[in-house]
């Protein structure tokens, strides 16, 4: 034993994880902790993967329904995908093995902002929660539990599932503890929800532990083991040249008096360029900064560290493996500087709003008018999912979205003439940045919008055939508002998928 139980009735419940597989019935509904690759069971997945293999070898059915706090890892989203046993998943995932399940239709997705999920969850949208599996870093004496490296959809799934499971983890360092602030809503659901006291970055609204009700729990069980913690892309010229363009915008932007010389609180997207961006912060003129977003990532401990951001509030880690060691290391330091929070109240759209979040993510594609696609591969495959970067984008103090010009070695042009799917709409999108330029859309109506994105963002290879677009619209479509030749849009696309690049 770990001696990280610290209550005796749950010691008592301490079992094998095949055992604790064993309780999970076909058709269930499980909540299980996990974000972005951070706090997610890793015993328990792999024997409930074991049990669902089992009863298909023997014929049986066997399926459940798989909800996260956002994307988990090989143990936990591979593992179950492997099975071919998860009918549903929501809302989050960027698992290679659960996308293909996805994509072959194995698997049906629904893809939620991750500030809605909780509130789906608790109207029933989803069905009933059979039982949540949560990761913990310690149960303390009275019975609450310690949250580990995300709180993501915990609160919720603690409180909604008919059984729960708790993984405890001794992998995660104690030090942990005083870095959570789990906030209980009053009320959960309209009229009876309260406003959400958080006015600044740092204010700590809630409790340091995760309540459970302790006749719920069926199983503990233990593990040591890592978080899936995979290493970022070295820094190359074009994440590089993503974060100048990004600085000199911000610096821009406090020259002209529309925001303060320490910004307002930051809000980066998962992924490389969202690393390099922070990465360039180090670099950049600026100080006494704050972070209100999701995923803290290493350009972001990076930032504590050299004393750039004094504080950063997310919901859950996303670190190369380097990182998580210092994290494991210096929890005690980090905790002053770090909260970790539901994801309702990390993406709550009220928060964002009023505090004025600078929101920075990734995408696959704009078009010419602003419309963002941050899901979809030529319009019908799903990558990863919408995230949170619906509900920073939409209510962010302004918006941007950042790109290599090109994907797939430059068959691919990320600025098209139309998405082939749309997550954000033009409304919403202020700022696009690629390795070629920036365009600021603040302002500007659609005919001026595309000039901005074709001459600033789009790559010298398609920057031609995007102009020739442009005018053919305008004579298709005789001045009208957002000009659109629709059959030649679409091609773009259509020519990739038949000949392998939109040249
Ligand atoms: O595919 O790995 O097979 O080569 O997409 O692309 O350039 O490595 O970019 O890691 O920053 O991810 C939008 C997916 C970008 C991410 C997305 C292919 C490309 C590669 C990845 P390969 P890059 P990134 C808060 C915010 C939604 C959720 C979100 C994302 C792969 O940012 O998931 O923002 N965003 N949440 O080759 C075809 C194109 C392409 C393309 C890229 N135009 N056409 N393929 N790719 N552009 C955090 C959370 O919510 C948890």
């Amino acid at each position: 034993m770990s001696g990280r139980i610290h209550n005796e009735g749950f010691r008592s419940k301490l079992m094998s994880a095949e055992d604790a597989a064993a309780l999970v019935e076909n058709g269930w509904n499980i909540g299980f902790s996990g974000f972005t690759g951070a706090g997610y069971p890793k015993e328990f997945p792999k024997a409930l993967a074991a049990r669902i293999e089992a009863a298909h070898e023997k014929g049986e059915e066997f399926r459940i329904g798989m909800w996260t706090g956002a994307s988990t890892a090989p143990e936990l989203d591979g593992a179950l995908a492997r099975t071919g046993g998860v009918a549903f998943r929501a809302p989050y995932q960027s698992d290679p093995e659960m996308r293909t399940a996805i994509n072959k239709g194995i698997t049906n997705y629904c893809d939620i902002h991750l500030s809605h999920m909780g509130l789906q969850v608790s109207q029933g949208f989803l069905g009933p929660l059979h039982l949540a599996v949560v990761e913990a870093t310690a149960i303390t004496e009275d019975g609450d539990i310690v949250p580990s490296s995300s709180v993501g959809l915990n609160r919720t799934y603690l409180e909604q599932a008919d059984k729960v499971i708790i993984e405890v983890n001794s992998w995660q360092s104690e030090d942990l503890f005083g870095m959570h602030d789990v906030y209980y809503p009053i009320g959960v659901l309209p009229p009876n929800r309260g406003a959400l006291p958080i006015t600044s970055t740092g204010d700590r609204i809630g409790d340091k532990v995760l309540k459970v009700d302790a006749d719920k729990v069926v199983a503990v069980v233990e593990t040591n083991a890592a978080d899936r913690n995979t290493p970022f892309k070295p820094l190359d010229d074009d994440s590089r040249a993503i974060a100048g363009y990004l600085l000199d915008f911000l610096t821009n932007e406090v020259k002209h008096g529309r925001l303060p010389e320490n910004l307002l609180p930051l809000q980066s997207g998962v992924g490389n360029i969202a690393n390099a961006v922070l990465a360039g912060l180090l670099e950049g003129p600026f100080e006494n900064l704050t972070s209100y977003t999701e995923v803290i990532q290493d350009g972001m401990v990076d930032l504590i560290d050299a004393g750039k951001v004094t504080v950063a509030s997310g919901t859950a880690f996303s670190l190369s493996p380097e990182a998580a060691e210092r994290m494991n290391e210096k929890a005690r330091f980090y905790r002053d500087h770090i909260i970790l929070r539901p994801m309702d109240v990390s993406n709550h759209p009220e928060v964002i709003r009023r505090m004025g979040v600078i929101a920075c993510n990734g995408m696959i594609e704009a078009d010419i008018y602003g419309n963002v696609n941050s899901t979809h591969v030529m319009g019908s495959r799903m990558m990863n999912g919408i995230g949170g970067s619906g509900d920073f984008t939409r209510n962010g103090y302004f918006s941007s979205f950042v790109t290599p010009s090109t994907a797939k070695g430059g068959a691919i042009s990320a600025i098209v003439p139309m998405v082939s799917h749309v997550d954000h709409t033009e409304h919403d999108v202020d700022v696009i940045i690629t390795e070629q330029g920036l365009a600021d859309l603040r302002g500007l109506a659609p005919r001026q919008r595309a000039q901005a994105i074709i001459e600033n963002c789009a790559h010298p290879d398609f920057k031609e055939p995007l102009r020739e677009y442009v005018k053919l619209a305008a004579t298709k479509a005789n001045g009208q508002q957002t000009p659109h030749d629709l059959a030649t849009a679409l091609n773009w696309h259509v020519r990739f998928l038949e000949t392998g690049s939109m040249k």
